[in-house]
């Protein structure tokens, strides 16, 4: 299906000495649903299966159904061989049923949904197809992990069968998301496809993708063509470049709103743009290219806040923005902020008023890194985007208030345990020796950490109503394929996706061992569909 089986054959193969190391299956024989994130419910039925057989067929209704349906099936029918047509009418026992309709979701929650599985059928009914597209990401938990082969084996012992069960669901937060930093180093469009896919099964509905840095502009910019003409040649550690054209980024976006996720791009302004700068000498305050650049220093680029460069400048920003956002069917247009240490604070404050403004009269909403709060000139609803790591006393957490003062709100991305990129505790013992990822968000990032964090209680002022949502960021200094992103991302973002989704555990804390043993049901699926993965110390995996 995706082209990407060299890379991960390598890395399976180191892990998969280490995963014989890990400790046994769940010996109480206790249900573990194995949905993540969890659901507001989940009540065992007093029935028999649902069998899905050659003769199972997805029975639709309403709008938007016969698509969620389909993108249901392509993977059903890869795996199973079974025909699995998509038909309106009467559902029989042997058939799934899809429905759309007024009143079904918990509290008519767009994204919530109802699941009711037994010997007479399976039933996923919601308000909006986004719900029902997530209800068949539950489905696909609890159909036997072979459902993720990628081609039709021989079906597992005891058939396709789902639990009988009953299901309500609904997310807590509206953003949930995942960046991909396809500028440090460049993933084709197929890679970030199969992610697309990976980060759907876990109810996320944000792909962030950060298009530009020091080391690569990777969208293609029909009015500055030398931004990826120039700027997208290089990457990190002379990797090799790479950008999307529009038709490129298009798929993108569109395979990624077949499974309801929202793709929101990132052009990082003002710093972060040596790229960029490489490529238009009138950029630049002195009029000269820099170089190109592959090392992993930040802080060190910026636009010019200087007048001389004023026209070139406001023409960048002004048509830059309006042609990303007319990529964009989503609501939002991320354009950085962070780390612009090259810059007086006035000219920083400058260089984002003239940003911020070019965004917002996109028509887009604009999301900036939380350093942008320094600016009391945001377009009104400006989101933020909240990385520190450091005690919520600090400025931090008052340039994040300041989105909220300005009528925006937040969403947290704490370093420390939200960021993919920090290495793993074990990894230095572990199968890739310690050479992938970062560490200076205090150290490495176990499972735990990156489960056992509340959103709210982040930054004082900042709570429930001013919270969007939660993201898990992965730069890519250190990581140059697929594989390596999915072993940094899984399983450290199922515990984020469950934090964005589920319901706030009623005492604040969350179960840990109840988590782990779910994590191991999701493992055996990433095994199935071939999705790399870190076997954290103690996850019960299964064989
Ligand atoms: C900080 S967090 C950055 C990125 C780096 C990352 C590495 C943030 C907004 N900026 O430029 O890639 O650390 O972890």
């Amino acid at each position: 299906m995706f082209v990407r089986i060299p890379a991960l054959l390598a890395i399976a193969a180191a892990i998969m000495t280490v995963a014989s190391a890990c400790t046994s299956p769940d010996e109480n024989g206790d249900a573990v649903t194995g949905i993540i994130p969890a659901p507001i419910s989940y009540e065992p039925r007093d029935a028999a299966p649902f069998r899905l057989t050659a003769e199972s067929r997805l029975v639709v209704a309403g709008s938007g159904a016969a698509g969620v349906a389909e993108t249901f099936a392509e993977q059903a029918r890869r795996a199973t061989g079974f025909e699995l047509p998509v038909v309106e009418g009467m559902p029989a026992a042997s058939d799934v049923s899809l429905v759309v309709a007024d009143g079904e979701a918990p509290d008519g929650a767009a994204e919530g949904y109802t699941l009711e599985s037994g010997a007479d059928g399976v039933r996923i009914a919601a308000d909006a197809a986004a719900g029902l597209f997530r209800g068949t990401q539950t489905l696909r938990q609890l159909l036997p992990a072979a459902i993720e082969q990628t081609d039709a084996a021989p079906a597992p012992e005891g058939g396709w069968t789902v639990p009988a069960a009953s299901v309500a669901d609904a997310p807590r937060f509206a953003y949930r998301g995942t960046m991909l930093d396809v500028a440090r180093h460049f993933f084709p469009v197929e890679d970030v496809l199969a992610y697309v896919d990976e980060i759907a099964s876990m109810k996320l509905n944000v792909l962030h993708l950060h298009l530009t840095d020091d080391q690569g502009w990777r969208i293609e910019i029909e009015s500055w063509p030398e931004l990826t003409g120039i700027g997208a040649a290089t990457s990190v550690g002379g990797d090799g470049g790479g950008f999307y054209t529009k038709d490129d980024y298009r798929r993108i976006v569109e395979y990624a709103a077949e499974r309801f996720i929202t793709v929101v791009p990132e052009l990082d302004l003002p710093g972060h743009t040596n790229a960029a700068l490489s490529a238009y000498p009138e950029l630049n305050c002195d009029g000269v290219a820099p170089t190109p650049y592959e090392g992993t220093e930040v802080g060190f680029s910026s636009l010019c806040a200087s007048p001389d460069r004023a026209e070139a400048t406001d023409r960048f920003l002004a048509e830059v923005t309006r042609e990303v956002a007319e990529l964009t069917p989503g609501p939002w247009l991320h354009l950085g902020g962070d780390e612009s240490l090259s810059t007086s604070q006035a000219d920083y404050l400058d260089l984002v008023r003239r940003i911020a403004a070019a965004g917002a009269a996109t028509g887009k909403t604009v999301i900036g890194w939380h350093e942008m709060g320094a600016s009391r000139e945001l377009p009104a609803g400006t989101v933020g985007q909240y990385w520190s790591f450091v005690e919520p006393k600090g400025t931090a957490a008052e340039l994040t208030r300041s989105f909220v003062e300005q009528g925006g709100r937040v969403i947290m991305s704490p370093a420390d345990v939200a960021y993919l990129d920090m290495k793993y505790v074990d990894d230095p013992q572990g199968p890739l020796g310690g050479r992938l990822g970062l560490d200076w968000a205090k150290g490495p990032t176990t499972l735990d950490e990156a489960y056992l964090w509340e959103p709210t209680s982040i930054v004082p002022g900042v709570g429930e109503a001013e919270v969007l949502g939660v993201e898990a960021p992965l730069w890519t200094e250190t990581l140059g394929s697929l594989a390596e992103v999915e072993f940094m991302a899984f399983p450290r973002l199922a515990a984020v996706a469950e934090i964005g989704w589920s319901p706030a555990a009623p005492d604040g804390r969350r179960d840990t061992d109840d988590f782990f043993g779910r994590v191991a049901a999701l493992g055996e699926h990433w095994d199935a569909g071939g999705t790399v993965y870190y076997p954290v110390r103690g996850v019960p995996w299964r064989e």
